[in-house]
């Protein structure tokens, strides 16, 4: 599809981006140093556009959330990026204030940003901001957010891929039976995706029961969530795995399965990765057997460059869809793999440098 399609090309794809905001909203800009050479020239026929040579191209990034090991790595691969390509990005959280989110929207299109990503964001709030930055002609790339207008560029994780790998371990550790205790929140994208594999999965696999159901996102997710999976294991004591498919839901029920010393009975099976994830899966005893993930640095990467091909009129999209690949605790210890460096240097595919590949910059 469209990602096959852009591995094999040489130039790319272009979008639109915007989203919405919080309370306590937070605005930080990321400036390209003004003494960072001129971008390198990766195809002698394609020179950097003016505007971005010199350093005047702003590209707003509206987040819905800003805490957790995820939502950091993913910025500072965002900033990254922006440096790279000379890019200023104008950062805005609503850190789980959807009005707010939406409000931080309607700012960067009054603000005639170039371009504008939206990170995650619910739709209600976030599309009516999309749409007037549609109508206003600002490009648009929307993570993890259904934009909800043919303009905007949707890029995601694969998260019916994501959730079938993390599934995938389970069935083969469980043999397909058994209690299992489900982390969900409804109303984020990925995690709605997520969900549809679930519950296809448990029809699939009659032996699968889903004893109980439990979670919430917020600024400490993973030890709100590790007081449910503790109250939950304790009501359902037959559990034998869990599917958190994020990474504050995996962290949150590690904390619970070791509290409770059920290591020898339970398993997680979960999604996302960070160095700090990785020793969590890999201290000794860790219930955290599994996860399905991308490199969340990458995709930042991806979400900027996707923008900065919009703002040259590079056609982009209208979806960007990044592949994940699973993780096991085994393959870590057994790579002696301690971060997310050496992790990537282990699994390169995490690392997707011809998707939304800016034809000016260096290779
Ligand atoms: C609250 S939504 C969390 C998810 O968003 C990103 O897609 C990450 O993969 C994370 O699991």
């Amino acid at each position: 599809m469209i990602h096959a399609r852009l591995l094999g090309a040489s130039l790319l794809l272009g979008v639109l981006a915007l989203a919405g905001c919080s309370q306590g909203t937070s605005t930080t800009t990321t400036s390209a140093p003004s003494s960072a050479p001129a971008a390198p020239v990766a195809s002698p026929a394609v020179s950097v556009p003016a505007k971005f040579a010199a350093g005047g191209v702003r590209v707003a990034l509206i987040r819905q959330l800003s805490s957790g090991d995820y939502f950091e790595q993913w910025l500072a691969g965002a900033q990254a990026e922006a440096q790279a390509l000379k890019i200023t990005l104008e950062v805005s959280s609503g850190d789980g204030n959807n009005d707010k989110q939406a409000l931080n929207l309607e700012q960067a299109v009054q603000q005639k940003a170039d371009a504008i990503i939206v990170d995650h964001g619910f739709a209600d709030t976030v599309q009516p901001a999309i749409k007037k930055a549609a109508d206003a002609g600002v490009p648009l790339v929307a993570f993890d957010v259904d934009p909800g207008t043919p303009e905007a560029v949707a890029l995601t994780q694969d998260d019916h891929q994501i959730a079938e790998l993390a599934l995938g371990a389970l069935k083969a550790d469980t043999g397909g039976t058994g209690d299992v205790l489900y982390v969900y929140v409804s109303g984020f994208a990925p995690l709605d995706r997520r969900n549809e594999v679930w519950t296809q999965f448990k029809k699939d696999n009659p032996g699968i029961k889903e004893v109980a159901q439990i979670g919430v996102v917020n600024n400490s997710t993973a030890s709100a969530v590790a007081d449910q999976a503790k109250a939950a294991l304790q009501a359902n004591p037959g559990v034998k795995a869990i599917f958190a498919p994020y990474d504050e839901f995996a962290k949150g029920a590690a904390i619970a399965v070791k509290e409770l010393g059920l290591q020898d009975q339970i398993k997680i099976y979960g999604a996302d990765i960070s160095t700090a994830d990785i020793g969590v899966m890999t201290e000794p005893n860790s219930p955290w057997v599994a996860t399905a993930t991308t490199d969340p640095s990458n995709v930042g990467r991806i979400a900027v460059r996707a923008a900065a091909l919009l703002v040259a009129g590079e056609p982009v999209g209208p979806e960007l869809k990044i592949p994940p690949a699973l993780v096991t605790q085994k393959q870590l210890r057994d790579g002696g793999i301690a971060n997310i460096e050496q992790l990537t240097g282990a699994v390169p595919e995490l690392t997707t440098p011809d998707v939304a590949r800016v034809p000016w910059a260096a290779q």
